[in-house]
């Protein structure tokens, strides 16, 4: 890493008592916190533009090779604190404002999160974006502009409450609009000519609509000060002429009313991850995100070049899942009806280009998209789509001569009786590259999820294990560890995590094992007062810490987790049995608005925090609290004050998960099973540091059609006591029956998430770590070896490994 390039602040005070004054037209005495947050990011902004303007000069004048990163979503979280670290500037402007009698961190907390993601996919995207600045690659991301994120999450007696969150997409000062590179985007209107759909320049689509893209741009800072590239994000407007006939008609009402429905296509994120949403406003959300972007990265490479030769040396595209999969259409639609290629040639410009990560083997979030909606609102596309699904099948009959059911199971159109595009098919037919996000996750996709595909493109197939920015998630959640690894063995993880290893021969030191211990007590206080700030729940920072904070899915288990919390109550309250260790028990996560059973499991969690914590003698040893509106900000506070970090999804469906690796990285210990980069987090940290539990993926996948849960229960008095408390009124207050559809999910409907199967083992891996707990030395160490070797989880090595295997991207410095 070369040195840190401090920018010039000399005039850093002047330009936030200009914003103040001429921006907003106020003396300096009148100004708000939000006002003197606003002011101090406009002049951060500022030395930003220059680094950026800079980085792109740069990259022209070298005519590079350029990654572009499509995504619906980018959860970036608040922007000030990790632009000041990633330019090594956070001291100086904090001393800067002490001299104007400012506080740093109270202007910090005026900063609302941009929630433009629903969790570990657009996070993830977020970390690629601060890693390759940091390590000067040209990788830009692309994303929709949404006027309202992800809801905000209250609770209500104990009820999910969701309200709009309503984000400055204006007027944040991160933001930069564009207006002089708008992107056209025609959509919906009819096919008039149905010939020869190789031939002609923009041939036979007529009568659509266009709805205008505006690009506003977040430059991304890497660590170091060297690089800023861009996240563009695009907002819907109506073009001028927009319905312009309804206008000539008369009918203004109607033109208006037009007019703002195209500009709903960037109101608001769809709040669901893992569930395929369906409608209509969705699709046409991908299909604009998609041609804003295509257009956009075209434009870019033809300031530079006269033909499409050289495209494919000098553009990758990576498709962050498939709600960007209308990329391989509307590339070949460009590049045929626009550009004029050769359908063979375009088709291998597209194929060289493009790249596909899948984030999910949930049946229920795979998108198809039904004929009937794509044929509506990108009929061009459709017959784009038949045509490469046609090319496609033909190589299939070359390949698979007598094996016409082959050929059903892989085609690009699902028939039946509705027929319906599989968007993962198309991803892969149009793709160079498909990975999954770790290593069981990228062998289930092959085996599993599309076996056939794997079976015709073996070569096509690899895994990319997610990774976390440790700017973010070290360096700026957890100043203090932070503090410490640099005092101790220098800096240089903040750019080269596996450095961390060196941390282990310092568990040895008993000095240092203490100071490491007090940094995790402190970051437990912290996280104790936001607890009461928000649940209003007194907690011992001296109890373990257990925390499960990610979406509530069912898959992600925490009713097994309640199960386990009920189980300890019962211990207490009926056998006198007393835990080794007081314990906190810490939930936080959204529930999709529609996802019943898991709001009602957000409620049940309330009930028995209710219950547990009011109870004089279990309140002692068990506590529960739930933090509302789980999101990136928070997140930077919760995860540092983390003794153990739960991972218990079923085996098989948790992906990847990223959560596993930030609570690692800050030293919590992980209570998992084997799924996701659970299994890297253990090969790495070794099978003492970590707990693990429950069936694997071969055990579950065996135990498939043949699992019966009435069985377990029937020989467990435990479960039956957990299972009869659920469904009892204990945890309903005046509701009865309250929790009756959560038992009758695992008792009666044979229990989909195997809770019951993997009860006795999580249990007992719960008592062995309360028992380790208690041995201050031996838990010292173990959480100290979590952080030396977590190294490899850095998003930093994942990027490298996508730069070097994917998209042949180097470094710029
Ligand atoms: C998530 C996966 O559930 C998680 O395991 C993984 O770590 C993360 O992506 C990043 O790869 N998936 C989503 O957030 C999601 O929305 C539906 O998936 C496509």
């Amino acid at each position: 890493m070369d040195s840190i390039i401090k920018p010039d602040l000399s005039g850093f005070e002047n330009t936030i008592r200009d914003y103040v004054r001429y921006v907003l037209g106020k003396p300096m005495t009148d100004a708000t916190s939000t006002d003197l947050f606003n002011g101090v990011s406009s002049a951060v902004r500022k030395l930003l533009m220059d680094i950026r303007i800079e980085t792109e000069q740069r990259y022209d004048r070298r005519d590079v090779k350029r990654m572009h990163y499509i995504s619906m979503e980018f959860l970036t979280g608040p922007l000030l604190a990790n632009n000041l670290l990633n330019m090594g500037i956070q001291e100086d402007v904090r001393a800067i404002l002490k001299n104007m009698g400012l506080d740093l961190d109270i202007l910090m907390a005026c900063e609302p999160d941009p929630s433009l993601g629903n969790g570990g996919l657009g996070r993830l995207a977020a970390c690629f974006l601060d890693s390759l600045a940091s390590l000067d690659m040209p990788g830009f991301g692309y994303g929709i502009n949404y006027d309202y994120g992800l809801f905000k999450q209250s609770i209500m007696g104990g009820y999910q409450r969701e309200k709009p969150d309503y984000w400055p997409s204006r007027s944040s000062p991160w933001l930069i609009a564009r207006s002089g590179e708008k992107c056209m985007v025609p959509v919906y209107g009819r096919i008039v000519d149905t010939e020869d759909i190789e031939g002609g320049y923009n041939p036979m689509w007529s009568e659509w609509k266009l709805v205008v893209g505006r690009p506003h741009d977040i430059p991304v800072v890497g660590y170091g000060g060297h690089t800023a590239n861009r996240l563009r994000l695009f907002s819907a407007w109506a073009s001028e002429d927009f319905d312009i006939q309804i206008f000539n008609e008369g009918d203004y009402f109607r033109a208006v009313e037009r007019k703002i429905s195209s500009e709903n296509i960037s109101k608001i994120l769809y709040p669901s991850d893992s569930q395929e949403a369906g409608r209509e406003l969705r699709l046409v959300q991908e299909y604009f995100l998609v041609a804003c972007a295509v257009q956009d990265i075209i434009r870019i490479y033809l300031k530079q070049h006269d033909d499409f030769n050289q495209f494919s040396k000098k553009v990758a595209i990576q498709l962050n899942d498939t709600h960007p999969a209308l990329t391989v259409a509307e590339l070949m639609r460009s590049l045929v009806d626009v550009h004029g290629l050769e359908w063979d040639n375009a088709w291998d410009i597209t194929t060289q280009t493009l790249a596909y990560t899948n984030h999910t083997l949930l049946p229920e979030a795979l998108e198809k998209w039904p004929l009937a909606i794509v044929e509506k609102v990108i009929p061009r596309h459709l017959q784009i789509i038949y045509e490469i699904n046609r090319r496609f099948l033909e190589t299939l009959t070359v390949n698979y001569p007598d094996d016409p059911q082959r050929l059903h199971r892989m085609s690009i159109i699902e028939e039946g009786d509705e027929k319906q595009v599989r968007m993962a098919h198309l991803a892969i037919v149009g793709s160079h590259s498909v990975n999954g996000v770790a290593k069981i996750h990228s062998h289930l996709v092959k085996t599993g999820l599309v076996p056939d595909f794997y079976d015709l493109w073996p070569e096509k197939f690899n895994n990319k294990t997610n990774g976390v920015t440790p700017r973010r998630w070290l360096l700026s959640a957890n100043p203090g560890l932070a503090r410490l690894i640099t005092e101790s063995i220098g800096d240089k993880w903040i750019v080269d995590l596996d450095t961390l290893k060196a941390l282990e021969s310092l568990g040895r030191d008993p000095a240092f094992l203490e100071k490491f211990s007090m940094i995790k007590r402190e970051n437990k206080v912290r996280l104790a007062r936001l607890i009461k700030k928000t649940a209003y729940i007194d907690v011992d920072p001296d109890s373990i810490f257990d925390i499960h904070a990610k979406r509530i899915h069912e898959y992600k288990r925490q009713f097994l987790n309640v199960m386990h919390i009920i189980h300890g109550y019962f211990m207490i309250q009926e056998e006198g049995v007393i835990p080794t260790a007081p314990r906190t028990y810490i939930f936080s996560g959204k529930a999709a608005p529609g996802y019943f059973l898991a709001k009602l499991l957000i409620r049940l969690i309330h009930g028995v925090a209710d219950v547990v914590n009011k109870d004089p003698l279990v309140s002692q040893w068990i506590k529960v609290a739930f933090i509302p509106d789980y999101k990136v900000s928070l997140a930077e506070i919760i995860i540092p004050g983390a003794d153990v970090s739960e991972q218990i999804s079923t085996a098989g469906m948790e992906a990847s998960g990223t959560g596993n690796m930030k609570f690692a990285i800050n030293g919590a210990v992980t209570m998992g099973t084997m799924d996701g980069a659970n299994i890297e987090i253990a090969e790495a940290v070794g099978p003492d540091n970590i707990y693990i539990f429950g069936h694997d993926v071969e055990e579950i996948q065996a135990m498939r059609g043949a699992y019966d849960p009435g069985k377990i229960l029937a020989q467990s008095p435990h479960i039956q006591r957990v299972l009869n408390a659920v469904n009892s009124p204990l945890f309903c207050g005046w509701e009865n029956d309250l929790f009756f559809p959560l038992f009758d999910a695992v008792v009666n409907h044979g229990d989909y998430y195997m809770n019951l199967a993997d009860f006795q083992s999580y249990v007992d891996a719960q008592v062995r770590l309360s028992g380790d707990y208690v041995d201050k030395k031996k838990w010292a160490q173990m959480t100290l070896l979590n952080t030396a070797r977590t190294g490899i989880f850095s998003s930093d090595r994942t990027i490298r490994e996508y730069a070097g295997e994917v998209w042949g991207l180097e470094r710029q410095i």
